[in-house]
């Protein structure tokens, strides 16, 4: 903050470290002349009345303290409050205030556009001449203005609130001078403007107003695009046409399981493999398209637990397999998926929750009091899940009938679209080929899914020794809005003792 007048210096009112506001007495001087001193009076008096300005003023702040006698007390202040105006538009008259730039506590540098106003014939951006924080934003986006209505009123520093400067003149005589105002309210004339400092951290944040002139802006409207969602290519960011352009033609051809809009999940990189490596191209089957988009759909909506369990299936392994042989005389086999089947609808009783389906304003779980058990079926084109439908009311053995011909057509790709409707719990049954354990996805609207892996013999401590047993891995995935981890926990308990021995579904 440079002195507007010279003189002595008789009394220094800050010390480092301090802060200050605007109109803070900083210095006490001794000046020479009486002149300096009233001219700054007049200054101060002048803007006492101008409270408010265009955007074609420009104005020096500045005061003295002590109005006449001497020593003069003088505070300097380097900010000013302005106002940016819809400047001359020619004849346009109630022009639209299409898009609002900016808002308060926003920092601009001059230049930076505040406003998008469209009259009939042409869109135009207004610019501020003044850089520095938006104090308040005075139109509305929809409103119609007029040359010299008010836009926004601005808290100016640096460039455009220029500060005084000291200078000598050849005589040596020290004056204060003031940068010159324009015709319109003309009074102080001489002197030169000094560049004030425009902090680099105003210019940063400044730098997240998107660039972009009328036409872009229009042509973005037009498509729908939402400016800052683009980098422009142009001069210090500019987003130009053809950035918009290359912008729609990317989401055009995005494939539509990368885009996330709406979601609020960041799209995966399109990357170009073939710059690795040979690529090739394997379309995805109709089955496989529409799998890929369920189970997205499933895996966003759904918060998973799974719950993982195992039940000793050795009693119920050697039933099964002795059940075979007298069956294979009627061309009937059995796997444990048919035990299984059955043993879910006996937990799907006894815990309703599971056999469920909950509001999507999760006003209520819907219970619902039939059993269709649907089960994921490997096909050469991709996962179809066909339901076994009032499984409570079916004994094991037309249970595994019914499984190993609904695999059957839905291999044939004869599976009719009712059988392959509602489903209230699902089991994925991996045992066939192998694994531990695997997290299956919950296929939604239901609750829950049973996940099973391959059984295997293993060591059991029974109290007193290891003994061999089969152990058969269950992985319970559930939706954790409607199930309770202690739920599920009761529940895959409860499945693994009933296959553990089945009598207990006699119960
Ligand atoms: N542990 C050990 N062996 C098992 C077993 C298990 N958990 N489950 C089945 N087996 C055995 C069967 O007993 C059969 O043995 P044999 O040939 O000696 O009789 C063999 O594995 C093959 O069984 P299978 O898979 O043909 O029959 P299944 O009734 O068990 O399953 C079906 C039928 C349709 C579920 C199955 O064929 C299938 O398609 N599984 C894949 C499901 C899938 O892809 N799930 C993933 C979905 S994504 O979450």
């Amino acid at each position: 903050i440079p002195s507007p007048i010279s003189g002595k210096i008789i009394g220094i009112n800050v010390k480092l470290g301090d802060k200050v506001d605007e109109g803070a007495l900083i210095l006490e001087l001794e000046v020479e002349s009486l002149d300096q001193g009233s001219s700054l009076i007049e200054s101060k008096e002048e803007k006492k009345e101008e409270k408010k300005e265009t955007v074609s003023e420009t104005q020096i702040e500045n005061s003295v303290s002590q109005p006449s006698g001497y020593p003069v007390a003088v505070t300097v202040s380097a900010t000013v409050e302005k106002i940016v105006s819809v400047p001359d538009v020619g004849d346009a008259k109630d022009i639209m205030v299409t898009e609002v730039l900016v808002k308060p506590g926003d920092i601009l540098s001059t230049e930076d556009s505040v406003v998008v106003l469209e009259s009939d014939k042409a869109s135009m951006e207004i610019p501020t001449p003044f850089a520095g924080e938006v104090l308040e934003v005075l139109i509305k986006e929809g409103q119609e203005v007029n040359e010299g209505d008010e836009i926004i009123r601005i808290k100016a520093v640096g460039d455009d609130s220029p500060v005084v400067k000291v200078e000598r003149d050849q005589a040596s005589e020290t004056k204060a001078t003031v940068p010159p105002k324009p015709a319109v309210q003309g009074t102080q004339t001489q002197g030169t403007q000094t560049q004030g400092s425009a902090t680099s951290e105003m210019i940063a944040s400044s730098s997240s107003l998107v660039h972009a002139g009328p036409a872009v802006r229009k042509q973005a409207r037009q498509y729908g695009v939402n400016l800052s969602d683009i980098r422009g290519t142009g001069r210090s960011g500019r987003v130009l046409k053809e950035d918009i352009q290359e912008y729609v033609k990317q989401k055009l051809s995005a494939p539509a399981t990368q885009k996330n809009e709406g979601s609020g999940i960041p799209n995966i990189p399109i990357i170009d493999f073939s710059r690795f490596g040979e690529i090739e191209l394997a379309p995805l089957s109709r089955i496989k398209k529409a799998t890929a988009k369920n189970l997205h759909r499933s895996w966003l909506n759904v918060p998973h637990v799974t719950q993982f369990d195992e039940a000793d299936i050795t009693e119920l392994e050697e039933f099964r397999k002795s059940q075979n042989v007298e069956l294979a005389k009627e061309g009937v086999k059995l796997t444990p998926l048919a035990f299984l089947v059955k043993a879910c609808v006996n937990a799907l009783i006894k815990f309703p929750q599971f056999n469920a389906s909950i509001e999507a304003d999760y006003g209520n779980l819907i219970l619902k009091k039939y059993y269709n058990i649907g089960i994921a079926v490997e096909t050469p084109d991709g996962l179809v899940v066909p339901v076994l439908k009032d499984v409570e009311k079916k004994g094991i053995i037309q249970i595994g009938n019914e499984c190993g011909e609904l695999a059957r057509l839905a291999r044939d790709k004869k599976l009719p679209m009712d059988a392959m409707q509602g489903a209230t719990f699902t089991i994925s049954s991996l045992g066939g080929i192998g694994g531990t354990a695997f997290t299956p996805i919950v296929n939604a609207p239901e609750v829950a899914i049973l996940g099973v892996s391959k059984s295997k013999m293993t060591p059991q401590w029974d109290g007193q020794a290891f003994v061999p047993r089969m152990m058969l891995p269950l992985s319970l995935s559930y939706d954790h809005r409607a199930i309770d981890g202690a739920e599920a926990a009761r529940f895959s308990r409860h499945l693994s003792q009933v296959i553990t021995d089945v009598r207990r579904m006699l119960l």
